[in-house]
């Protein structure tokens, strides 16, 4: 199939100048094997703008400190930048107060957190925590974990075949009465699956039941407002947002952090300590114990300037159109099995698929020798796969400076990988 997007790189997508945000990357003007570097594995990480890798180096030249501890200028100067960087998160999500805001590793430390700190308090033998089969692993295992530990119990909602959630299962096991925490995916990694948080939130308080969303695959790419969807908790990680990797938050409603236990303690989260005994500082400082990721505190809140600046709005406006595009693309080559729902409206910019029995590690390979880096396997989804029935998909997910002509590098290269494998 000869495929030409009508739009290339220097070009504006409606209103969306996606030539000028690619300039802001340095990596996307590699090379791979003497064709420029088409990075479709966004959902894995994202790449960063020069103004958060300068906003990195300033910290590092310029006022590297610790935070909090020391009375001189360049502590003060890095205390600022970094509780900065918290008030710029809370404006991104619309949370109350900065002090919802926990800086964390990423969405995989803040599910962690969560459950050791809220769970531990709140679920108690006979309860049970609702989940859904397009989980990701983080938002599984530490869960099954404290289940294991309390004896409470699991309970699943399953997926319809285009893999949205079955709303008859939330439903019947909020009904049951013993729900007492739901923690589901906004956007599914594998899927793009995006789940009505709102619907479900209104549906989960009216039997009490907590909700944790797990916006790792939702806040890098749309307009999150965590009063508007009123969800308890959301997790989310930095690197998939143009920050850097290491730093990630948990926002959690006020009243519910200030009767949580430290998840971890030491320097910095304490108010007073003696030879027997603790008493600990308020959120969010109490579940921040020791040096915690400074530089990449800072760098998010650069990450977020630069989101803010672009307006997720329009970048969710820019993926919606590419996603679109690729998912007519892809659905033309011949022996290829897409999954996850077909209209984009309802779907991140994430595109799973298998080109008939080709290994999707074969696939990914091939691609790779074109150029074009996409991440193929379970996706820390294995759950999702049993219940897909396959052993591994091949991924390609976009975000904000990818372009149509790089989906016609992708389907291109595609097609001819099931040329070399005689499809
Ligand atoms: N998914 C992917 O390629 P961390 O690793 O903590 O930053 O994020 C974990 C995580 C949690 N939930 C969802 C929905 C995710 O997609 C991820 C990360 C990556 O799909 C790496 S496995």
């Amino acid at each position: 199939m000869q495929r030409h997007a009508q739009v290339y790189p220097s070009k504006k997508t409606s209103g969306y100048d996606v030539g000028r945000v690619r300039a802001d990357f340095p990596i996307l003007k590699r090379e791979i094997n003497g064709r420029p570097l088409v990075y479709l594995d966004n959902a894995a990480t994202s790449q960063k703008p020069v103004q958060v890798i300068e906003a990195l180096d300033r910290f590092y030249n310029q006022y590297n400190a610790n935070v909090y501890r020391g009375v001189y200028r360049i502590s003060e100067e890095a205390t600022v930048a970094y509780e900065d960087a918290r008030r710029k998160i809370a404006q991104l999500i619309n949370a109350k107060d900065p002090s919802e805001i926990i800086f964390v590793r990423g969405t995989t430390e803040a599910i962690n957190l969560a459950a050791h700190s809220w769970g531990r308090s709140n679920i108690g033998l006979g309860d049970s925590i609702m989940l859904t089969e397009m989980e990701h692993h983080s938002n599984i295992v530490p869960w099954q974990q404290l289940a294991r530990e309390k004896g409470a119990s699991l309970k699943y909602v399953g997926i319809t075949e285009e893999g949205q959630l079955l709303r008859q299962d939330v439903r019947q096991h909020l009904e049951e009465g013993t729900v007492k925490l739901f923690a589901v995916t906004h956007v599914s990694n594998v899927l793009g699956t995006i789940n009505p948080i709102r619907e479900l939130v209104r549906e989960a308080h009216k039997h009490g039941c907590k909700i944790l969303v797990d916006g790792a695959q939702s806040v890098p790419h749309m307009p999150i407002d965590v009063q508007d969807l009123d969800c308890d908790f959301l997790a989310f990680s930095g690197h998939k947002m143009c920050g850097p990797t290491g730093i990630g938050v948990l926002y959690g409603k006020r009243e519910l952090l200030q009767h949580m236990e430290p998840y971890q303690s030491g320097g910095e989260m304490i108010r007073e300590v003696h030879l027997y005994e603790a008493t600990f500082k308020d959120p969010p400082f109490k579940f921040e114990a020791g040096t915690t990721d400074i530089a990449g505190a800072i760098g998010l809140g650069a990450a977020v300037d630069y989101l803010s600046k672009l307006g997720l709005r329009n970048v969710r406006d820019h993926e919606r159109e590419i996603t679109k595009y690729a998912l007519e693309a892809l659905g033309e080559v011949k022996s290829l099995k897409m999954y996850g729902p077909t209209d984009p409206e309802t779907r991140g910019g994430v595109a799973s698929f298998n080109l008939a029995d080709v290994h999707a590690h074969d696939m990914a390979s091939m691609l790779d020798e074109d150029g074009v880096a996409v991440r193929s396997g379970h996706h820390c989804a294995q759950p999702l796969m049993e219940r897909l029935g396959v052993a591994a998909t091949t991924r390609a997910s976009v975000y904000l400076y990818t372009t149509k002509e790089e989906i016609d590098r992708l389907v291109a290269s595609v097609e001819r990988a099931g040329r070399v494998f005689k499809i």
